[in-house]
């Protein structure tokens, strides 16, 4: 893609409106756009990297063996009043209705409609255990929507949610789904922390918050520091490391306010290990047993004969919040670096356009074919402007390589730099090696 080409409209100025460091940037760089109050547009550079985080959190999901499906955003309030939440939602519900006059809500949460979509087909244990996810807008009327997409009213979740015969096979579906998420924050380049957490409107007694360290974050944390040191990549998904996996996360204090207790605290964790610090809470996941299929009338058939109500855990990821909680922990001394694995583009060429001499150019249009010959997604800023005024540009968008072209660069050999690094001179095979490593 061409910078000269490419729908990003910066901002020349800090938006005063944002208090928080991604809310800033994300305006400033043209990543999205606000619509209306806690509603926002995603614009190309910021959909770009959110599409990247839900690729990433899909083949997670795949790879536990969830299946993905599509619900829509517009749901009946019959099965809300089937469930008893409809009164319960309060406000936070966008309530509608249709020109026959239905009542419907623009979905907060799907536990009724999946449950509704289960029963109506499974029914029989034979069938279990399903995991189903889909990926979709949301819907809450915040009453104080802030800090730009952290805490908006429209936002973009991966809700999954799985369906068991008894206790102790839905607990393996929710150890199945706490590995994934360590594994998805991983590639993610976050280290997310689960915390034992309270269920509100969703229910159940079973639950972690998955946080991730940031000053901004809204959530106070409380936690043992040797809980960072647990090696995730050592569980693999058989049963018994599962459950290895479980006991060693909570073999750790680590909560937020709600279930904070400072004897407890105290108690538990020596004075030296004690992390009192601010999160975010980028997923969420529950058990809730049968809380939605006995209401529901959710049953299937027991290997014994008798009828029971299924039991049910769901599990959600905030991903567009992602895409803030990213730029929370990576932007740092007014520099961004995304992680190679959600960056908007694998590479930049900064190109030293120059009206006397157009050999630059010339030269970095040779190297951005062979780089896209190379199936390597690559922005190359061919505006004409002064590279002090390119660099900063660049240090705010975050492309963690850079390829350099003006006086340094040799004939053969380019300017070549990692964000946080300083700069080398490689040939374009060389930079090809790197980039694709
Ligand atoms: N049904 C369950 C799990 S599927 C559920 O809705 N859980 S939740 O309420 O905890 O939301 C899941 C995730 O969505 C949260 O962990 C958070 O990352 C994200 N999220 C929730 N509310 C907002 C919001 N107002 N703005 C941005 N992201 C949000």
């Amino acid at each position: 893609m061409l910078l000269s080409k490419t729908f990003l409209p910066f901002l020349k100025d800090l938006p005063s409106e944002a208090k928080i460091k991604s809310h800033q940037l994300m305006l400033r760089i043209g990543m999205i756009k606000q619509s209306s109050a806690g509603i926002y547009s995603w614009l190309p550079l910021g959909f770009k990297v959110m599409k990247k985080i839900e690729s990433i959190v899909r083949q997670e999901q795949n790879d536990i063996g969830a299946q993905e499906m599509l619900m829509p955003t517009i749901q009946s309030a019959d099965i809300w009043k089937e469930s008893g939440r409809y009164n319960d939602y309060g406000e936070e519900m966008l309530r509608i209705k249709d020109r026959q006059g239905r009542e419907m809500l623009y979905g907060p949460t799907n536990e009724e409609l999946i449950t509704e979509i289960f029963r109506s087909s499974i029914k029989s244990y034979k069938s279990l255990p399903q995991m189903l996810y889909h990926i979709q807008w949301k819907f809450r009327d915040e009453v104080r929507p802030r800090f730009g997409i952290m805490r908006c009213r429209e936002f973009y979740m991966k809700d999954a949610y799985s369906f068991d015969i008894n206790d102790e096979e839905a607990k393996k579906s929710y150890n199945k789904m706490f590995y994934s998420y360590l594994k998805m924050f991983t590639r993610l380049g976050l280290k997310a922390i689960p915390m034992a957490a309270d269920t509100g409107p969703i229910g159940g007694d079973l639950s972690h918050e998955f946080i991730i360290l940031a000053d901004t974050g809204e959530s106070n944390i409380y936690a043992d520091k040797n809980i960072f040191e647990i090696n995730t990549d050592e569980y693999d998904l058989s049963e018994k490391s599962l459950e290895k996996m479980r006991s060693d996360f909570s073999s750790f204090y680590a909560v937020t306010d709600e279930k904070f207790d400072k004897n407890d605290f105290n108690l538990k964790v020596k004075k030296d290990d004690q992390i009192l610090t601010k999160g975010i809470e980028v997923g969420h996941i529950f058990y809730f047993g049968d809380k939605y299929s006995k209401p529901l009338n959710c049953l299937v058939d027991h290997q014994e004969g008798k009828k029971v109500p299924v039991k049910m855990g769901s599990y959600g990821i905030g991903v567009s919040r992602l895409v803030g909680a990213l730029i929370e922990t990576n932007f740092q001394n007014d520099i961004m670096k995304w992680p190679k694995s959600v960056s908007p583009y694998d590479v930049v060429i900064i190109s030293n356009i120059n009206k006397n001499n157009k050999q630059s150019l010339q030269t970095s249009i040779k190297v951005y074919n062979e780089l896209q010959k190379q199936k390597i997604d690559v922005l190359l800023d061919d505006v004409d402007e002064n590279m002090s005024a390119k660099f900063k540009k660049h240090d705010l968008i975050g492309i963690p390589y850079q390829i350099i072209i003006g006086s340094k660069s040799e004939k053969d050999r380019f300017e070549f730099k990692e964000v946080g690094t300083d700069a080398i001179l490689l040939s374009l095979k060389e930079i090809i090696e790197k980039i694709k490593n």
